[in-house]
């Protein structure tokens, strides 16, 4: 067992974030309820120069990332993952190697993982970041996952699937971005990655190879790809893939990863402890996912959630 995955084994418990353009739609697109919630510029085809314009609304002008880490830290969480890339491909920090980014093209025009990052190294809870990687709807050299083509790519923005080729696109907007994001914010906990699809075992290989040359003590999930990374993920069950690594089980607190403006299914507070009861007697670890408002909050009921573990946390956790 790798000696940096100890505090990870230790933590047990972490707060995911989605935060992306997808928060400003949050369910709804030009007066009309959205399928597909963070996905639904695939699920509706949004032409990306429309989809572009959400960024215009995007101004967390409430967001005060020490309360946010205070939130988490209360509730018992250690590490804290959240998206600098989701799959509509738009970054959520300053990225020097694209322009579709948070700095460049919104009112707000700060970089928010810069405030996050201090508040989670002043805390002593871990940052991490979240990136899609064989997805991206802005990138033109994303093919779908065979053989299902058409299904999971940009297809109306780039009709041709034959031309796209994802080295292409690893080579211009993977590498450097992974590369901003182990440089730009101190120590990272964890890259947390999605959607592997096309990458090939090389790819998978290079990109591991170039984030121990960087950061060795940061952990990487199994969805680099090819069977590497320091542990698997279970996404929204409680019971791990493959029990003979280390795992950790991610859920959304509501019924969306991201902010759902008609937000309906919240899981009750005893639910969400009992979760995490089980996700830890398993062995794992529990990722529970909140998606913060455009405006930089946190929905209320997911606060009044949050608070409730931390009550919980106080008669029944470690100190
Ligand atoms: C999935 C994504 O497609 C969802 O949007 C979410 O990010 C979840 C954690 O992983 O694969």
């Amino acid at each position: 067992q790798a000696e940096r995955m100890q505090w990870w084994e230790d933590a047990r418990f972490g707060l995911f974030l989605h935060w992306g353009l997808y928060s400003v739609a949050a369910g709804v697109w030009k007066g009309k309820p959205i399928q597909g919630a963070e996905h639904f510029m695939l699920y509706e085809r949004i032409p990306l120069a429309q989809y572009a314009q959400l960024a215009n609304g995007f101004n967390p002008v409430k967001f005060d990332a020490t309360a946010w880490v205070r939130l988490a830290k209360d509730a018992g969480m250690r590490y804290l993952v959240i998206t600098a890339k989701h799959h509509e491909g738009f970054a959520m920090y300053d990225s020097p190697s694209s322009d579709y980014n948070v700095v460049k093209r919104t009112p707000y025009g700060r970089d928010p993982m810069k405030l996050l990052a201090a508040a989670c190294h002043e805390q002593g809870v871990k940052l991490c970041f979240y990136y899609s990687l064989g997805r991206d709807w802005q990138d033109p050299d994303v093919p779908t996952d065979w053989p299902t083509r058409g299904g999971r790519s940009n297809t109306w923005d780039y009709p041709d699937e034959d031309r796209k080729v994802f080295s292409r696109y690893f080579e211009r907007k993977v590498k450097p971005q992974v590369r901003e994001l182990l440089t730009q914010y101190g120590p990272v906990g964890v890259l947390w990655f999605d959607t592997p699809e096309l990458i090939s075992r090389e790819e998978s290989h290079e990109l591991l190879t170039m984030i121990r040359s960087l950061q060795p003590a940061c952990i990487v999930n199994s969805r680099i790809g090819n069977g590497l990374g320091d542990y698997e993920t279970s996404e929204q069950t409680l019971t791990p893939g493959k029990p003979a690594r280390p795992w950790e089980a991610c859920m959304t607190m509501s019924r969306h990863w991201g902010y759902f403006r008609n937000e309906i299914g919240y899981k009750s507070p005893e639910v969400l402890v009992r979760d995490l009861v089980e996700v830890v007697s398993r062995g794992g670890n529990l990722l529970l996912d909140i998606g913060p408002s455009p405006e930089g909050e946190f929905p209320a009921p997911a606060v009044e959630r949050l608070k409730a573990i931390a009550g919980w946390m106080k008669i029944n956790g470690e100190a």
